[in-house]
C-alpha cells in the first residue's frame, strides 16, 4: 500500500495530527462535537474523570469517562470548512497507522453526536426544544469535493428541493443521519430535515445591511413540502457532518437545540440554561451505546 504523503496528512513534531493536535488513543469511540470551544467544558464538567485536555486554534478536546463509559468532546468551531478538518483528522486518528501512513486493516466506526444550536423555520417548532436531524441539505459546497452515494429517497427529496428553490446558482447536496445511531438515541424527540448554510446572515435569509442576492430563499425553505416532509431548521455544520461520516464509515447524529424561531421571530430568553439541560439529557442517552 502506498503511504499517504506527508503533505496530504500533516503531523506535528510529536506525531499528533496537524490541527486537532491529538494522538491516536486520545479519541473515544463516542465523540461529541460542539461548535463553541467554551461548550467543551460545559460538557466535560459532567465527566467523572477527565483524562485529557488538548487543543489548538478552535479545536479543543476533552476525553474522559462517565460511569465507566469513555467519551470525547471536541469543538469544531463554525462551518463545514472546519468539519472537513475535524472529520478527516478524527478518522485518521482511528483508521490510519500514523507511523507507516497506511490505512489500518480493521476500520473503527465512531459514534459522533453534534450538540449544537439552531434556528427553527416553522412556526410550530418551539424555541428551547430539541430536534434531531434525520437528514440535512447542504447549501455549502463541502460535499461537492467528495464522492457521495445518495440513496433513492435522499435523491428524490433533493430533486424536489432543487425544484422549489428560487432561480439561483446554488447547488445543494443531501446526507442522512447514521440510522443505527439515530435509532439508538431517539425517544420522543422531534426529528426533521435541517438546512446547513455556508454563512449566518444572508445564507440563512437574514437581512441586516448587505443586500440579499436570493431574497426568496427563506420563503422557499419554509414552504417546501415533499410528501409531508418539510424543512425544520437552519444551522451551519450538519450536512457536512452527515456527508463525511457516511463517506468515512462513521455514524453521526446532529442534536439541534432550537434557540430561535425565524417564523415567529422569537429568541430564547435562557440559552445557557437550556443548553445545560440538553447536554445532561443527551449525556444520559449515551449509555445505550457500546
Ligand atoms: C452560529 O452562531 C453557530 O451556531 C450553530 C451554527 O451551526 C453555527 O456553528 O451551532 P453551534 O452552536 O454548535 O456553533
Amino acid at each position: 500500500m502506498t503511504p499517504i504523503a506527508e503533505t496530504d496528512l500533516i503531523l506535528n513534531a510529536d506525531g499528533s495530527v496537524y490541527h486537532l493536535n491529538l494522538m491516536p488513543g486520545d479519541v473515544a469511540d463516542t465523540v461529541i462535537t460542539v461548535g463553541d470551544p467554551d461548550r467543551v467544558a460545559e460538557v466535560s464538567k459532567y465527566f467523572d474523570y477527565i483524562e485529557l485536555k488538548k487543543g489548538k486554534r478552535e479545536f479543543i478536546t476533552h476525553t474522559g469517562t462517565i460511569s465507566g463509559k469513555r467519551i470525547t468532546v471536541l469543538s469544531t468551531g463554525i462551518g463545514t470548512d472546519n468539519i472537513d478538518i475535524v472529520f478527516n483528522e478524527l478518522d485518521a486518528l482511528v483508521n490510519i497507522d500514523l507511523k507507516t501512513r497506511t490505512v489500518n486493516p480493521h476500520l473503527r466506526s465512531l459514534n459522533i453526536i453534534r450538540i449544537g444550536t439552531s434556528g427553527a423555520v416553522q412556526k410550530d417548532i418551539e424555541i428551547d426544544t430539541l430536534l434531531l436531524s434525520s437528514a440535512a441539505i447542504g447549501l455549502d459546497p463541502l460535499m461537492h469535493y467528495y464522492l457521495q452515494n445518495s440513496g433513492k429517497n435522499e435523491q428524490a427529496l433533493l430533486d424536489a428541493f432543487k425544484q422549489a428553490l428560487p432561480d439561483t446558482n446554488l447547488s445543494p447536496y443531501i446526507a442522512s443521519a447514521g440510522q443505527a445511531l439515530l435509532a439508538a438515541l431517539s425517544d420522543n424527540e422531534r426529528q426533521g430535515i435541517t438546512i446547513t448554510a455556508p454563512g449566518f446572515y444572508s445564507p440563512q435569509g437574514r437581512q441586516v445591511r448587505a443586500v440579499a442576492a436570493v431574497p426568496n430563499l427563506m420563503k422557499a425553505v419554509q414552504q417546501f413540502n415533499f410528501n409531508g416532509q418539510r424543512i425544520t431548521n437552519l444551522e451551519m455544520e450538519t450536512a457536512g457532518i452527515y456527508g463525511l461520516a457516511a463517506a468515512l464509515g462513521h455514524q453521526a447524529v446532529s442534536c439541534n437545540i432550537i434557540l430561535a424561531n425565524r417564523a415567529t421571530q422569537v429568541f430564547s430568553k435562557q440559552p445557557g440554561t437550556i443548553m445545560d439541560y440538553y447536554i445532561r439529557h443527551i449525556l444520559e442517552k449515551l449509555y445505550v451505546l457500546r
